[in-house]
């Protein structure tokens, strides 16, 4: 099942003398299977990233280290989430067009996907977008 609205997820940290270890499992921690992992890092202070939405993509988003944020909008109200934390993450549906920003220096985000990269499932441009998001509402 697709869960519908954007959440913060902890993690499993195993914490020892020699280190902290985390993990995340498929069906267990996170509600899909993981087609895919990206990461993004070395960002310029003041960069905004995303700027579109995805149709059908799921994803789950870890910050290894520093903090940025992600806003969320939903057609009609916009979410705020700080993640700096590496035992958190953000759960994002499909349907949130997303703002990443305030990233600090050395901030590195890791992503785990629900589906291989696909450019047909993104809606660059917030018009479309609130379009496809009144359609969905109508048929839903
Ligand atoms: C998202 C936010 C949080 C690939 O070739 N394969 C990939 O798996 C990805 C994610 C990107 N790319 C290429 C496509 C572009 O030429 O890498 C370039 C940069 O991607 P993009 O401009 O989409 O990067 P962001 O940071 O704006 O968005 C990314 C994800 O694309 C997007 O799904 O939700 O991070």
């Amino acid at each position: 099942m697709v869960e519908s609205k954007p959440r913060i997820i902890t993690i499993p940290k195993i914490t020892e003398d020699r280190g902290n270890l985390g993990y995340v499992e498929s069906g267990r921690h996170i509600p899909f299977t993981i087609q895919r992992v990206y990461f993004i890092n070395d960002v310029p202070g003041g960069t905004e990233r995303g700027s579109h939405a995805h149709k059908k993509l799921q994803q789950f988003l870890i910050t290894l280290s520093g903090s940025l944020s992600v806003l969320l909008n939903d057609g009609s109200r916009t979410e705020e989430f700080v993640l700096n934390r590496s035992h958190q993450g953000l759960l994002l549906p499909p349907g949130y067009w997303r703002t990443l920003r305030d990233f600090t220096s050395g901030a590195v985000v890791i992503v785990l996907a629900s589906e291989m990269y696909d450019p047909d499932d993104y809606i660059n441009d917030y018009d479309e977008f609130l379009a496809w998001k009144k359609l969905r509402t109508v048929t839903a």
